[in-house]
């Protein structure tokens, strides 16, 4: 047993465990983690141990050092020396010479992390915190974060700036439904349902812009796409046209899931990710020439009626992996979306098998055009005074989209319910944890 005076932790560490002389057969090394899973055998015990987000595997010889409280989902220290081996994950594990115990569980837990048994997503949801240990869980959230990380890399490599826009809001920018009030001090507030009005006004100064963060929707229904709180990738670029906008999306779609399969193919395996082909372009299909296939083989419908679930799903499976659907008609878009031919519009969504993963389009800026999307959507210009204001000192022709960070986290892993791929999903039953 070590000194507890030498148990210093160094949160800056930042690698994987301490060994002297790297990692090599006979180096000594130190780990500090949590206990993922222990097999006891006659002479020796196998623990595997979570150490910062790796797996590292101890090997312990000495009966002595296994105490009571050595316990899956223990936090220990461990010291010991290096021994190279392929049947250990990262090939190599560590046979221990000391071993503490820092923290043990006080509760038997509502599940075992290791169980192929995956128990029901409401309970696991209970037990967030805890479920996030189990190795899935690990995997995929290492995959969301590295998705955002090369999102990011693509659009810096563009000369787009990263920007923080409020999250409180006076008006809406999706129109009136949807939106969750609240008390700012005196007055009526809301969260905000989308950057949208923001990320328009920065194209004026900053030409290009993109933001990653929540947008609230009060959506009452339990869908298994649908939260109420979401994370959405905003772009919005002054000079870009509705087919600069699609090209633009694909093309960075594409280097995502490229760069995942090159840097990430051993998390993807773990998790039995799909193969998403991005290798060809992805068809773009005019909203008339969806309703066109619908009459022909579901059901009779209108040209200029939305699209239900139905439809969508029947045309996904129909069209495949990624495509977009564009130039809807005028009624069915915000305010704040170009007109095209009259009844239509410049704008698309990016699907996914049905799923529907982004909304764009040229936007409005001519502000006398703005006023009338205002009242063709039945919205008060007295709302929206700051933001028409603004139009009248040169807005830039720009358009942009907004991309469900959340839904695509959805393709990339297979999730079929959108809150496996959220650490504390909320929607209109879940507040809590
Ligand atoms: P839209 O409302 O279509 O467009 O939202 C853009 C994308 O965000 C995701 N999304 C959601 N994901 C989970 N739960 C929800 N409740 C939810 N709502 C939306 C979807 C959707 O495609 N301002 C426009 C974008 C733009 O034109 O730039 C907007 O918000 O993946």
């Amino acid at each position: 047993m070590v000194n507890d005076n030498k148990l210093v932790y160094s949160y800056l560490r930042g690698k994987m465990l301490i060994a002297q002389d790297g990692i090599n057969e006979g180096s000594e090394a130190e780990v500090y983690g949590w206990v993922l899973s222990i097999r006891e055998q006659k002479t020796l015990s196998f623990v595997i141990v979570y150490e910062n987000r790796k797996q590292v595997q101890l090997v312990i010889k000495d009966k002595k050092l296994m105490s009571s409280q050595l316990k899956q989902n223990s936090v220990i220290w461990a010291k010991g020396t290096i021994k190279i081996t392929d049947k250990a994950p990262n090939g190599f594990e560590i046979h221990v010479s000391s071993l503490k115990v820092l923290s043990k569980p006080k509760k038997l837990p509502p599940f075992n992390i290791m169980s192929t048994d995956v128990p029901a997503l409401d309970l696991r949801l209970d037990f967030r915190a805890l479920d996030l240990r189990r190795p899935y869980n690990i995997n995929l959230f290492t995959l969301r974060s590295k998705a955002l990380q090369y999102f990011r890399e693509y659009l810096i490599s563009k000369d787009f700036l990263e920007v923080q826009t409020p999250k409180i809001i006076a008006t809406a920018s999706e129109g009136g439904a949807a939106l969750f009030p609240l008390m700012y001090y005196d007055k009526q507030a809301f969260l905000a349902q989308s950057p949208q009005l923001y990320k328009e006004e920065l194209t004026m100064s900053f030409e290009k812009v993109f933001e990653i963060g929540p947008i609230f929707r009060a959506e009452p229904s339990r869908t298994l796409k649908h939260l109420s709180e979401a994370i959405s990738l905003d772009v919005e670029a002054a000079f870009h046209k509705n087919e600069d906008l699609m090209d633009f999306l694909e093309d960075m779609i594409r280097y995502v899931i490229n760069r995942l399969y090159e840097k990430e193919g051993e998390a993807l395996k773990r998790i039995k990710a799909p193969v998403l082909d991005v290798s060809k372009k992805f068809p773009r299909y005019s909203y008339s020439e969806v309703v066109s296939w619908i009459n022909k083989n579901l059901e009779e419908i209108h040209e200029g009626e939305d699209l239900s679930s139905k439809h969508l799903e029947a045309f996904g499976d129909h069209a495949g992996g990624f495509y977009f659907i564009k130039d809807w008609p005028l009624k069915l878009k915000p305010f704040y979306i170009q007109p095209k031919d009259g009844d239509y519009s410049n704008s698309f969504d990016l699907m996914y098998r049905g799923l529907e993963l982004s909304s764009g389009g040229e936007r409005v800026h001519d502000p006398a055009l703005l006023r009338k999307g205002l009242k063709r959507t039945g919205l008060s210009a007295k709302g929206f005074k700051y933001h028409l204001e603004v139009y009248n000192y040169g807005m830039p022709p720009h358009g942009g989209f907004g991309l469900g960070v959340d839904r695509f986290m959805m393709v990339v892993t297979g999730a079929e319910n959108i809150r496996e791929v959220v650490l504390y999903p909320r929607d209109v039953r879940r507040l809590v944890p």
